[in-house]
């Protein structure tokens, strides 16, 4: 039963159903899949697979909206579920969260913000296609104790690289941890631009963030 509902996840989000990303992520809870399982083995399975397909040229850019909505359907009945059910009332730190500028991908980091808030960090999810500029004031504003920088295309990762340098510039660097992810970075890039860490999912990031709140 499990796998044919995360099959059909998938396969939702592969033909771009929203409708039927939300149904079946209704049945996941009422079968009792943990969610993050129907989002990581499900919808984000099918986005993927529609990902390759379009960098084949196999599919067309409506397509790939198409799949990203449906995916975001399915989340926006999963999200809350994890965001309540581990939810504590003391705060670990706080985290600003936000996809650099140029670059409008929203959905892996808004599971990494929902996992950090579920482990009870206070997290400011600050959007998509945010300016270097922005993030230094949010860092003035809000005090994080990290800084998570999400970029899902080749062509923004330097963004990532600005907002660091924009930090170091404000004299802001020594007082927050910046973390970056999405698809294309790596722990070689983290290095290079003077991250305090990269995480490849959005579970391994949480690790990461409670190991540099305690250091
Ligand atoms: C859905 C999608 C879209 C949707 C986005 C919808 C939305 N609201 O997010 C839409 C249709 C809008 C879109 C647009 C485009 N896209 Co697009 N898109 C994708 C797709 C299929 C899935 C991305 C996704 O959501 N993955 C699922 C999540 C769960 O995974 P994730 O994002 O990697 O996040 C996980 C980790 O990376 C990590 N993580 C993420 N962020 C962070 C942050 C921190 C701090 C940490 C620690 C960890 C972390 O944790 C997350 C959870 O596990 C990818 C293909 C792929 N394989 O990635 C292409 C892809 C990223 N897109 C691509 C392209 C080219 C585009 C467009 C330029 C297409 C076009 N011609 O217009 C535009 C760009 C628009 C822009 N300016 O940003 C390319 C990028 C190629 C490259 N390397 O540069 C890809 C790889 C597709 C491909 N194979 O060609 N896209």
């Amino acid at each position: 039963m499990t796998s044919s509902i995360l099959e059909e996840l998938k396969a939702a989000v592969m033909e771009g159903d929203s409708e039927k990303s939300v149904e079946f992520a209704k049945k996941a809870l009422e079968e009792n899949i943990p969610p993050l399982e129907a989002i990581t083995n499900g919808l984000a399975k099918g986005v993927k697979a529609v990902g390759d397909l379009f960098s084949q040229g196999e599919v067309f850019l409506v397509e790939l909206v198409m799949a990203g909505d449906a995916m975001k359907a399915g989340m926006s009945v999963l999200l809350p579920v994890i965001k309540e059910s581990k939810m504590e009332m003391k705060s670990e730190g706080k985290v600003i969260i936000g996809t650099v500028e140029g670059d409008i991908h929203s959905i892996g980091k808004d599971i990494v913000g929902t996992l950090l808030e579920a482990e009870g960090f206070e997290v400011f999810n600050i959007g998509e296609d945010v300016s270097s500029e922005t993030f230094v004031d949010k860092v003035k504003e809000y005090k994080p104790d990290v800084l998570g920088l999400s970029s899902l295309l080749t062509a923004t990762m330097p963004a990532q690289k600005a907002v660091i340098e924009k930090l170091k510039a404000a004299g802001l660097r020594g007082n927050v941890k910046v973390i970056i992810g999405g698809a294309p970075t790596t722990q070689e890039w983290s290095d290079e631009i003077e991250a305090d860490g990269w995480a490849g999912d959005a579970v391994t990031a949480v690790s990461l963030v409670k190991k540099l709140v305690k250091n």
